[in-house]
């Protein structure tokens, strides 16, 4: 199984959209193995970001981060990074399909509601990066595995 990092990021807190953007991922098949409410600070917010740190636009990156408490959630299930990286949409959500989370709730990409982990290796790492051992649930199932995924 895959694993993914997903935050709702400060916009979706406070325009009360996080129900509806865990709802996405839920009604997608992941599986909940973590999830936590937080407020973040600098130090996390340059280690997530780190990979931008010589951008131009670091600054207001992590300033968007921090602006606000976030909702943080690792998910797991077959294809996990791809399939939360399509129900996002694109970086830009005024590029991003009808149908997905910045498609349908966003229009600026500085403003785009939800992070997801944009690789396999890169989802191991945010997850070990944003959630303490003891606060994941590992190796927990649901009774609709079996008509989610084929091979469990
Ligand atoms: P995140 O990492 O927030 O899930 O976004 P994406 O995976 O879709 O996009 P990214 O890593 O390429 O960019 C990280 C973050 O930086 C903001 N950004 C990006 C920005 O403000 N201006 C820019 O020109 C770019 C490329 C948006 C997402």
């Amino acid at each position: 199984m895959e694993r993914t990092l997903i935050i709702v990021k400060p916009d979706g807190v406070q325009r009360g959209l996080t129900g509806e953007i865990i709802r996405r991922f839920e009604q997608r098949g992941l599986r909940i193995v973590g999830m936590k409410f937080m407020q973040v600070d600098r130090a996390l917010a340059e280690a997530h970001y780190a990979v931008h740190r010589e951008k131009a636009f670091f600054a207001g990156l992590v300033e968007y981060i921090i602006s606000g408490p976030v909702v943080v959630m690792a998910l797991e299930g077959t294809n996990a990074v791809a399939a939360a990286r399509a129900t996002i949409g694109s970086t830009k959500p005024h590029e991003s399909a009808p149908g997905s989370i910045r498609g349908d709730l966003g229009i600026e990409i500085g403003r785009n509601l939800v992070h997801g982990s944009d690789s396999v290796e890169n989802g191991e790492k945010e997850i070990a990066l944003w959630f303490k051992d003891g606060e994941l649930v590992s190796g927990w199932t649901r009774s609709t595995d079996k008509w989610i995924f084929e091979n469990v």
